[in-house]
């Protein structure tokens, strides 16, 4: 597996440091956001350590959709898919982004305003 010893999310892949996971795969974890944004928040990422979506599908697009697939699972399991829900990649600092492991935001539960701050 590609890790690094200093990756919050890689250290909650490996088990390192609890979080509430809803959902996981041979290749991906998904876990509720400790900040949670709306009633549903879960965040879905690769367990490989790739910083950004750019650079997860620049090295692999089979992984890719293996996490996009997992972000639907999760919406069917929390029963937000009628309603509706928002898949979010923050990438780059200019975007929000704060934790350099790639991670989709599964967001839903309540109504979503476009467009988004
Ligand atoms: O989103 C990073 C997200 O990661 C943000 O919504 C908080 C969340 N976060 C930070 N630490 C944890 C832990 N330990 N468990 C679960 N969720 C966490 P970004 O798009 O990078 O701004």
């Amino acid at each position: 597996m590609v890790s690094e010893a200093d990756c919050l999310f890689c250290r909650i892949v490996a088990k390192e440091i609890p979080a509430r996971i809803v959902h996981e795969t041979d290749r991906t974890l998904a876990f509720r956001d400790v900040n949670p944004q709306a009633p549903t928040h879960v965040l879905v990422v690769p367990k490989d350590h790739y910083p950004t979506a750019a650079a997860l599908a620049a090295a692999d697009d089979g992984l890719t959709d293996e996490v996009i697939r997992a972000a639907h699972e999760v919406a069917e399991q929390e029963g937000i898919v009628e309603s509706g829900y928002r898949l979010v990649f923050n990438t780059g600092p200019g975007a929000g982004q704060t934790v350099f492991h790639v991670h989709g935001h599964v967001l839903g539960g309540r109504g979503l305003n476009w467009p988004p701050g």
